[in-house]
């Protein structure tokens, strides 16, 4: 149908109001209400936070949420959840829940408007963007952090309807690295682990990863594993996990190539290798071992700042080991030269033949909930099932399964996230949709975006709560449901699909995203080309579909009651997949990997500087990261809790070291301001051993922190380096003079 036609049915029930619409007969399977549950009992769910995902038992009183308690007998949290998951339910009754659309009025204020009006406020205005300035001059940001379900039917929507060319999610800024690390190396962006790897290891190797803060209960799983692992912790802060491990290497930030390349230069040269795996599942590795030869222990000393012993001894710790397991997380991803850092990782697993057997593999965590869902199904710089818009054969293929012209399918993936924020700057981006995320404290230097922001014609941020720091810039909110009031899926670290289910009523006329998108499809003109999109579990059905043939297949996966019965799906699970209740399934135990020639790659670079050097003025290394387990990320939701609020110290504040305390005059307990070349925030001084001489430490959960990260970003995955710029620390006082 023609893009420019609203359709009937939008027309029919432009005069009716959210709940009206959501509740109506044959709707989204959205109704306020749920329906399919008793109406006292206990359901469970996955986890809306991290990606572990977590299992909890929501117990039901007149079928809303009362409580919950973990799953006892799923097998990702076997009983266990972290402070986040155990008050999973109280943002949902925060008082500042957007509970109508607000639109900005002639006088700059947001005002309560009907959804019919915001609607079409919605088409007018981007309407008119794209009119003036061409289709692609409306962009998205999505999430990892919305059902994939939601996210594909926002793909199809921008793309397919509304003739979008540029979306992108925040797993930008989480997960893009690895995304880019495993597809050269593998052929697919497959994590190949299961977290029962992490009970059967003998070795455990994590770098620039904080479990014990960032994914508690992975750190559990670590905890019961019984053979007496050594635990090897890569972080240049001696973190929780840091000071729980058998090694800590508190290397220089950013030296990590450098320490990897002479791990596997030392492997080489005491023959502790799987020549047969090597020789018969990889390719590349002679210009590889070439490549490592010059990175000596006097080169790894004098970058890292380790002790040759220290190199010596994770040497013999990782020859001598039989099970030995890789994992990652942002101390890698969030690099300048991150997708290097990550295939090191891949390749000493390689190497050594650390993959397809249990306790072993190079195993990148992943961050939000559904992280994974949107490097699948998110319809941005990927088509749908790891597709690649490119590609016309691709763009058949999607086309057909879900019975539309392949001329709505652009031939070109989306720019980066970067790149729609340069476009802001250019003017080449005039309307922007943000969904589920919090640009304007989540992005690196947002003081930059803050000035963008304004400059734009029209944004619209649809969340849940209108009190966010991108909500407050909006034209229009569009006030969504959350986590517990709607249904969907998720896909966590390990592949394994699990539902969140409908146990609490929205408030007001707030929607879930899916009917979010389904009215807005509807109000543009393009809901008959997305009719068979008409519940999260048709979408479900046909997203399987979409992923038959693909390393992702999930087409074997029935239904929401097969995902439920089983405990969770890890994919692949193509039609006739068997999988008994607590089965673990790992990839590549036949050797082979994703690559025509089933062979995974060696890939390998050279080490470059991060690209801001500390210097007299700003003579200290920021790293900015997770401070507790009771906060996530810009605390639009854990700040709402009073429990989680308890677990914490109250925020802004800078850990530093004493010796650069002591130079600096700063004292504990004291106001201090960290600065950049961009900008500066206060903060209350924490003198500590955690962090090293010359670097200091700042949570990421405050908004101004952002304001003094670099903008620079790792060359292939466009992902931005948060851990790593010059900053100073002074009293404030004498800021103040
Ligand atoms: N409580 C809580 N849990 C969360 C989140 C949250 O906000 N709060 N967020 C979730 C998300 S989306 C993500 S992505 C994950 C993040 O999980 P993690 O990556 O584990 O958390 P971070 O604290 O960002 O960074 C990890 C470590 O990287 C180290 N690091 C910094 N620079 C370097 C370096 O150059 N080399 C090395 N080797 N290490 C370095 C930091 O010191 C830090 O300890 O957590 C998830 N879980
Ligand atoms: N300095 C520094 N900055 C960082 C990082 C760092 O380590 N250091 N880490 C980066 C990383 S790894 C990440 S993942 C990002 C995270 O950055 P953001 O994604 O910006 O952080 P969140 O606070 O999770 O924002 C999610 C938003 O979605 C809303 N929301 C939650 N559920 C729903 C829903 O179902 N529907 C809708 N419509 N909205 C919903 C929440 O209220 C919130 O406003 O931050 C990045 N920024
Ligand atoms: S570890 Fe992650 S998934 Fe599990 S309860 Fe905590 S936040 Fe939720
Ligand atoms: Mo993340």
């Amino acid at each position: 149908m023609s893009r420019g036609r609203r359709s009937n049915l939008f027309m029919a029930r432009a005069g009716r109001q959210g709940d009206d619409l959501a509740r109506r007969p044959g709707g989204f399977g959205l109704g306020q209400v749920p329906t399919r549950l008793a109406p006292e009992a206990v359901t469970s769910m996955v986890c809306g936070y991290c990606s572990v995902g977590c299992s909890l038992d929501i117990h039901l009183r007149d079928g809303h949420a009362v409580n919950l308690s973990p799953t006892t007998e799923y097998p990702v949290n076997l009983g266990m959840a972290c402070p986040k998951g155990w008050e999973a339910l109280a943002p949902l009754a925060a008082p500042d829940r957007a509970t109508t659309p607000l639109r900005r009025d002639d006088r700059g204020q947001l005002q309560p408007v009907s959804w019919p009006d915001a609607l079409d406020t919605f088409v007018a205005r981007f309407r008119a963007v794209q009119a003036e300035h061409g289709p692609a001059s409306v962009a998205f940001l999505s999430t990892g952090q919305i059902p994939t379900e939601e996210m594909a039917l926002l793909g199809a929507v921008a793309k397919f309807g509304m003739g979008v060319v540029h979306g992108d999610g925040n797993t930008r800024q989480c997960m893009a690295t690895s995304v880019v690390a495993y597809k050269q190396a593998f052929g697919f962006d497959a994590p190949p682990y299961t977290y029962a790897d992490l009970e059967s290891s003998d070795v455990i190797v994590l770098v620039g990863s904080n479990v014990c803060i960032a994914h508690p209960i992975l750190w559990e799983r670590i905890c019961r594993n019984p053979h007496d692992p050594q635990i090897v912790v890569i972080d240049p802060r001696a973190t929780e996990t840091a000071v729980a491990a058998t090694q800590h290497l508190a290397l220089a930030p950013k030296s990590d190539l450098v320490l990897l390349y002479g791990l596997a230069r030392a492997l080489v040269q005491r023959g502790a290798l799987d020549r047969a795996f090597v020789e018969a599942h990889t390719t590349g590795f002679d210009a590889f071992a070439a490549h490592v030869a010059p990175f000596t222990p006097e080169r790894v000393a004098e970058a890292t700042g380790l002790a040759p012993e220290a190199l010596e001894s994770l040497a013999t710790t990782v020859a001598e080991g039989e099970r030995v397991s890789f994992w990652w997380t942002m101390g890698v991803n969030q690099s300048h030269e991150g997708v290097l850092v990550a295939q090191a990782i891949i390749n000493l697993a390689l190497l050594t033949g650390s993959i397809g057997r249990p306790g072993t593999g190079a195993n990148s965590i992943t961050g939000q909930c559904n992280a994974m869902g949107s490097r699948l199904f998110s319809n941005t710089t990927n088509l749908f099932g790891g597709r690649d818009f490119a590609d016309a054969a691709h763009r058949g293929e999607v086309a057909a399964t879900l019975g539309i012209d392949d001329g709505c399918i652009p031939d070109q993936p989306s720019w980066a996230y970067d790149q729609i924020v340069e476009g802001i700057a250019t003017g080449d981006i005039r309307g922007l949709w943000v969904v589920a995320t919090n640009s304007a404290h989540s992005w690196v230097n947002h003081g930059d975006l803050h000035d963008l922001l304004g400059r734009l014609d029209f944004l619209v941020v649809q969340d849940l709560y209108a009190t966010t720091e991108t909500a407050q810039r909006a034209d229009l909110v569009l006030p969504a449901a959350g986590w517990g009031e709607k249904e969907g899926t998720f896909i966590n670290s390990e592949r394994r699909i699990g539902l969140i289910k409908r146990v609490a009523r929205a408030p007001g006329q707030a929607l879930a995203d899916f009917a979010i998108f389904k009215l807005v499809a509807e109000a543009w003109g393009c809901g008959e080309l997305l009719e068979a999109w008409s519940s999260p579990e048709a979408v479900f059905e046909m997203l399987g579909r979409l992923s038959t043939g693909r390393p992702c297949d999930f087409s074997g996966v029935g239904d929401y009651a097969m995902v439920d019965d089983l405990g969770g799906v890890q994919w692949p699970f193509p039609p006739g997949s068997t999988m008994v209740p607590g089965e673990e399934r790992r990839l590549f135990a036949d050797g082979r990997f994703f690559h025509p020639d089933g062979r995974a790659r060696f890939c390998f670079g050279e080490p470059r500087p991060p690209r801001e050097a500390t210097s007299r003025r700003y003579p200290l290394v920021l790293l900015t990261g997770r401070g507790s387990s009771a906060q996530w990320h810009t605390e639009t939701r854990t700040a709402k809790s009073a429990v989680l609020r308890t677990l914490h110290p109250p925020g802004p504040y800078v850990e530093v070291n004493a010796i650069d305390a002591q130079a600096g005059g700063l004292v504990a307990g004291q106001w201090a301001v960290v600065s950049s070349a961009r900008g500066s925030m206060q903060a209350r001084v924490v003198v500590t051993t955690a962090v090293a001489a010359g670097q200091v430490f700042v949570p990421m959960h405050d908004a101004q922190v952002n304001r003094l990260t670099h903008p620079s970003f790792d060359p292939s995955s466009r992902q931005p380096s948060y851990k790593h710029c010059a900053v100073a620390v002074r009293p404030l006082e004498h800021w103040e003079h």
